[in-house]
């Protein structure tokens, strides 16, 4: 299954070393004829001293230019959109709200929490001393706030990202232990026209399902949640389309009919084939 990929990184990403050209080509030699771009932009991302060049900055207009000069030459065949995958931070809300409002030109906006108490849970620094029920709980109290000062975004990016790196994954995750968190954030996307995406990133990074964890992705279904795009978070050209049929499957199993593209930030709904 071919969903048009919402979700991956070229080398404007400081964790990804594919030139975008590289990545377009693999796409279509899979067969896949509409992406979107989205590159990571973290404002204040906490740059460790071992490794002084992964600061999740994104140059800007050399990234349009580099969108630009592909998109043209691959229309009408090819759908390339350009979208950014923004890391969110309590301290950076208001920022981001007006970084967005100042960009008009990008497609589709990721809000996505990489960083907690200045940490990124990616480094074991966060898990220290604490728990994984301790560690996840406080992680998605955190998206929980984040989400309610900023609010410039189309979708949520990988709700449980904190379940990759966790000492235990997700051999303990138990909804009941977030339930009243996801209630408050499924209730604030569906009331603002937002969504969240099924990402794809997790199969190859150790997990049996897509992020969202399947407990979460029903609780969203059953809020009224119908915005869901599909990503695989690539950071490698082969990575691009992962898993799709295992998103596919899982998307009809709970009972969505239709999946989400973006378009100057408005949804366009296809159904699942
Ligand atoms: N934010 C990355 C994980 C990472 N953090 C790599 C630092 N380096 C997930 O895309
Ligand atoms: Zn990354
Ligand atoms: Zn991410
Ligand atoms: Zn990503």
């Amino acid at each position: 299954m071919l969903f048009p990929d919402y979700h991956f990184h070229t080398d404007f990403s400081s964790d990804c070393d594919e030139p975008m050209q590289a990545v377009i080509a693999s796409a279509k030699e899979k067969g896949l004829s509409a992406l979107c771009v989205t590159d990571h932009y973290d404002m204040d991302f906490p740059v460790r001293p071992e490794e002084p060049d992964v600061d999740f900055d994104l140059d800007l207009d050399s990234y349009y230019r580099t969108y630009h000069a592909l998109s043209e030459k691959l229309v009408p065949e090819f759908d390339l959109r350009v979208g950014v995958e923004l890391g969110v931070m309590p301290s950076t809300t208001k920022k981001l709200n007006t970084f967005v409002q100042a960009h008009p030109e990008l497609d589709f906006i990721i809000c996505s929490l990489h960083v907690v108490d200045g940490m990124d849970p990616y480094y074991p620094e966060y898990f220290e001393g604490k728990d994984d029920l301790t560690a996840y709980r406080h992680y998605f109290e955190t998206l929980l706030a984040c989400v309610k000062e900023f609010d410039n975004f189309n979708v949520c990016g990988h709700l449980d990202y904190i379940v990759r790196y966790g000492k235990t994954k997700a051999d303990l995750f138990d909804i009941r232990n977030y339930a009243d968190i996801f209630e408050e954030l499924f209730q604030i996307l569906v009331a603002r026209g937002q969504g969240i995406e099924i990402n794809t990133g997790s199969l190859y990074r150790g997990l049996s399902f897509p992020h969202p964890h399947t407990d979460i992705l029903k609780m969203y279904k059953d809020a009224g949640g119908e915005i869901i795009t599909v990503g695989s978070d690539a950071h490698h050209a082969e990575h691009i389309g992962y898993g799709f049929d295992v998103a596919r499957e899982l998307l009809l199993s709970h009972g969505f009919r239709y999946y989400t593209t973006f378009k100057e930030r408005k949804p366009e709904f296809h159904k699942i084939p």
